[in-house]
């Protein structure tokens, strides 16, 4: 059942559409800075790389460019490594990244106490995981390389987006990923149903896979610049934007990018 809040944001996204407009920095920016690893939740920036410093945009402003450095892992995320621990998970097992709304300004916030009620994921939207081996050193590794797709939230009763209104959104580490020191990375779209109108909420963690391995991850994609901007993955067709009763299209969305490797 979806909650009578799901509908209230579908509403809102339709305003929200005619705010980016405006260009104006508004509530309901979000992003991930905690990761939930074997079940427990992580502090603020403690695995996840931290964004966005040094600036205004502050840590949980969209990202609009499909190009830039900011959508590997956010805002300056290809280079915080080294401001952040790696947590140890096994391969098979669950991967969360939980959502805290920017203030109204989307100024550097301070880490607080979680309120499960408030701090959700805010906007309309898919979602979608990644992972990307490091060819040496975690740390400083700016996630140049190949990454494949390890799930994606998308509407699974054809109607409404699965994501908004939860607290986080889980994926699993393919069970046969070959051990080594990964970046997780997460993405959850503001959906628009206009061309290059999307915006971008990307986060990064930072993990070392323990397991069998023996699996062969791929097809790959790279960041940024790796999406098609017409990808109806990325916007969605004015039909299914809105949809008045569940549609297939909607149901059987795969996401942007590649297909996801399941292990
Ligand atoms: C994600 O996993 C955590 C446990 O690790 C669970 O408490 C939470 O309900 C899950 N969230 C969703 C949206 O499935
Ligand atoms: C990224 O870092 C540089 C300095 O290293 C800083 O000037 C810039 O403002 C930062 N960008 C953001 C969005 O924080
Ligand atoms: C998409 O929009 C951004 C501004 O938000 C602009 O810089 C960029 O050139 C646009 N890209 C395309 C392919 O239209
Ligand atoms: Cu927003």
């Amino acid at each position: 059942m979806k909650s009578s809040f799901q509908k209230l944001a579908s509403k809102a996204s339709v305003l929200s559409v005619l705010l980016l407009q405006a260009a104006k920095p508004a509530d309901g920016h979000y992003g991930f800075p905690i990761a939930i690893i074997n079940g427990v939740a992580s502090e603020w920036w403690e695995f996840t790389r931290p964004v966005g410093f040094g600036s205004y945009t502050g840590q949980f402003f969209p990202i609009y460019d499909w190009t830039a450095e900011g959508q590997v892992c956010g805002f300056n995320g290809t280079k915080t490594g080294h401001l952040t621990g790696t947590a140890k998970i096994e391969a098979g097992s669950e991967i969360g990244f939980r959502a805290i709304p920017a203030t109204y300004n989307d100024g550097i916030i301070a880490p607080r106490a979680y309120n499960f009620k408030n701090d959700v994921i805010g906007h309309v939207g898919p979602g979608a995981a990644y992972m990307s081996k490091a060819p040496g050193d975690l740390e400083s590794y700016e996630g140049d390389g190949d990454w494949f797709k390890i799930g994606v939230s998308g509407a699974s009763d054809g109607m409404y987006w699965d994501s908004p209104g939860k607290n986080e959104m889980n994926f699993t580490i393919p069970k046969t990923t070959p051990p080594g020191k990964y970046l997780v990375r997460v993405e959850h779209f503001n959906i628009s149903p206009y061309y290059n109108s999307t915006q971008q909420f990307i986060n990064c963690a930072q993990v070392e896979v323990s397991g069998a391995g023996g699996g062969t991850p791929g097809p790959m994609i790279k960041f940024p610049g790796g999406y098609d901007l017409s990808d109806p993955g990325i916007w969605l067709p004015r039909a299914l934007f809105y949809p008045k009763k569940p549609m297939d299209g909607l149901k059987n969305w795969k996401g942007a990018g590649p297909v996801v490797w399941t292990g």
